[in-house]
Parts: structure tokens; sequence; C-alpha cells
């Protein structure tokens, strides 16, 4: 991985210590998946008694892998704080944090309701760069829109260990090389097909759904004497990044929107650490992501917990939401 991010990314070099910061973080990734390939023998499956910012309880794995993320984001002395989905406040690293320095913002094992039953789980992260000198007391600082990232990827944990890229000019996979325990590029160009006919959504929610959504879902099911005129799959794998990741590879489009559920939260997925970083993955491999209105990348943050609607995949079925929902 080390010479991809030596080699020119776009029009210029990476700056040393983004690239410090990336290998700390696929360390992360690395160890976080050797951690959860222990299984059962690991003694690490299963909830704690302890509830995160979101309310939701956390199992030992999500504190274990929040542990390997602060661990390894701290030994760069550029990041001046970390925003963690398993952590309450705004973690600054630094009394005084300077312009350009790094803000990284991540969820450290996204999908954690699949480890008890062995499916696939990973890590997403994100990082930005301070516009500004600030006081390292006040955490607005680290409310940046999505399009001022300069870096994203998640690691997927599944039958491989993969970690996927952008450093904003493309997009590129890892797969993590047991034996000699590197990552090497083995996806290089990551493109999302324009087309599709697979979508995924979780569809135990359809009561709750608004109008758009419903007449979306209707019309794919509905197949080749549908309006839409042909056949549709549908997968459901309650991981984010392993839906994306399938997405990166054979194309698709993956919804969580805002229901009667959540809409008191303002939708399921976190902004800043989850909906952010797949957009700028999924924008830069050719895909859209938006929350059916909106581009993701232009919303202004207004908390670190934010939660927004997600859509995002193949561009085409992203533009036909789109349309349902400016039509509603
Ligand atoms: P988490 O970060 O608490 O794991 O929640 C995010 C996950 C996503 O990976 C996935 O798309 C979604 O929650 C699944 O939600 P549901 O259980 O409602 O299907
Ligand atoms: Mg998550």
């Amino acid at each position: 991985m080390r010479e991809f991010l030596l080699s020119k990314q776009g029009q210029h070099p990476l700056d040393k210590d983004l690239i410090f910061l990336l290998e700390d973080i696929a360390t992360s990734c690395r160890v976080i998946s050797h951690q959860i390939r222990g299984g059962a023998f690991a003694g690490q499956l299963g909830a704690t008694d302890s509830t995160n910012v979101q309310g939701e309880t956390q199992k030992q794995l999500d504190v274990i892998a929040n542990e390997v993320f602060v661990r390894h984001c701290s030994n760069c002395n550029r990041v001046a704080a970390l925003v963690s989905e398993e952590v309450d406040e705004v973690y600054w690293l630094k009394a005084r944090p300077q312009p350009g320095d790094y803000l990284v913002y991540f969820d450290p094992l996204d999908g954690s309701s699949n480890l008890d039953v062995n499916l696939s789980v990973g890590s997403i992260f994100s990082i930005s760069q301070l516009p500004s000198a600030i006081d390292a007391s006040d955490d607005r600082s680290v409310l940046l829109a999505g399009s001022a990232q300069i870096c994203a990827g998640y690691s997927v944990y599944g039958p491989s260990t993969s970690l996927v890229i952008t450093t904003g000019s493309g997009v590129n996979g890892f797969t993590h090389q047991q034996g000699t325990g590197e990552f090497r590029l083995t996806f290089p160009d990551m493109v999302i097909p324009e087309t599709t006919s697979e979508f995924a959504i979780n569809a135990s929610r359809y009561t709750l759904w608004e109008p758009p959504v419903r007449r979306y879902y209707d019309e794919c099911i509905a197949g080749t004497n549908g309006p839409r005129g042909k056949t549709f799959n549908m997968r459901w794998t309650a991981s984010m990044v392993a839906e994306v990741h399938r997405i990166l590879t054979r194309g698709g489009v993956f919804l969580y929107p805002e229901d009667a559920g959540n809409a008191d939260a303002g939708g399921k997925l976190r902004l800043m650490y989850e909906a952010n970083p797949m957009a700028l993955i999924v924008e830069q491999a050719g895909g859209a992501a938006t929350t059916g209105s909106d581009r993701i990348l232009d919303l202004q943050p207004s908390s670190h917990h934010q939660r927004v609607p997600v859509i995002l995949g193949s561009r085409e079925e992203v533009d036909v939401l789109n349309r349902y929902h400016r039509d509603a």
C-alpha cells in the first residue's frame, strides 16, 4: 500500500503525514480484522453492559475496535481531533490545533449486529483538514461538510479483508494478504456501473416509508410487467460496508431512508462517519449519493452525531429516486 500512496494521486503527491495516518488506519483495520477472526475463541462476541451516545448497546468488539482506532490515529502528530460513533464527545488530541491539521471521523465497527451471526462487518473512516486555527474546546470546529473531506475509506471484514480508499481522485481497493500481512492493490480504479437492476433496503420497514420510497420499491418488485419493465434483484446484509462494497463491485443502489420510525432522529445512518465517507467513495467511483433531495456531500452538519437519510449507488437509480422525491 505504501508504494501506491507514495505514487502521485491526482495532481499532487500526498502529504507525508497523510500517508502515515493512512498507514495507521490500515494497521487499525488489520488489528480489528484479526480480533474479529478470533470469533468465539477470543471470548469477545456478545454485548457489553454499556450503551453508546446513540442509545445502542455496545458489543465488546465495538469497544475494542474503537480503542484500536483511537490508539493508532493518535500516533500522527498532525491529528487534531477524533470523532467516533462510539464516543459521545469530540476527542481532542491537540490543545492548539493549527490550520491543515487532520480531523478523523470513524465508525470503528459498522454493522456490528452481524458479529454474533458471523456475517460481514466493517470499519468506515473520513479525513478532513481544519481550515483555520481554533480553540480545541470548540466541538463545532469539526462540523465540516462532506465536500471538505480529503480522504475516505472503509475496510470490510468478510471472507477476505478489503480496504477501499479514495483521496479525491478515483477509488482503489486493496486486499489483506495473509502471510505478508500487507494490503495489496487488487482492485485499481473501481467504477460503479451507471445502470443496475439490484437494490438494497430493509423492506421490513415498508409500512413506515414515505410515498416516494414505497413507489420505487413497488415498481422494482413489479418486475417486467411493471413501469420499470425489468426484473430487479434485492439484497440486504444489514452492514452498510458490505452493501457499498457490493455496489462498487457490481453496481446497485442502497437506501436507508428517513421513515416514520426514525424521523425524530433524522434517519438511521450518521452523516459524518457513515454517509459522508461513503458518499465521497461512491461519487469518486462514478455513482451518486443523496438524501432524496440533497447531495450528501453538500450538507452542512449541525452536530457530529447527526443522522441523515441515505440513497447511494448507480447513478441511474439514484436519479430515479431523486425524481420520485421531487414529484412527491
Ligand atoms: P451501526 O453503525 O450501529 O452498526 O448501524 C449501522 C448499520 C448499517 O451498517 C446498516 O445499513 C444498518 O445499520 C442496518 O440497519 P437495520 O438493522 O435497521 O437493517
Ligand atoms: Mg455504523
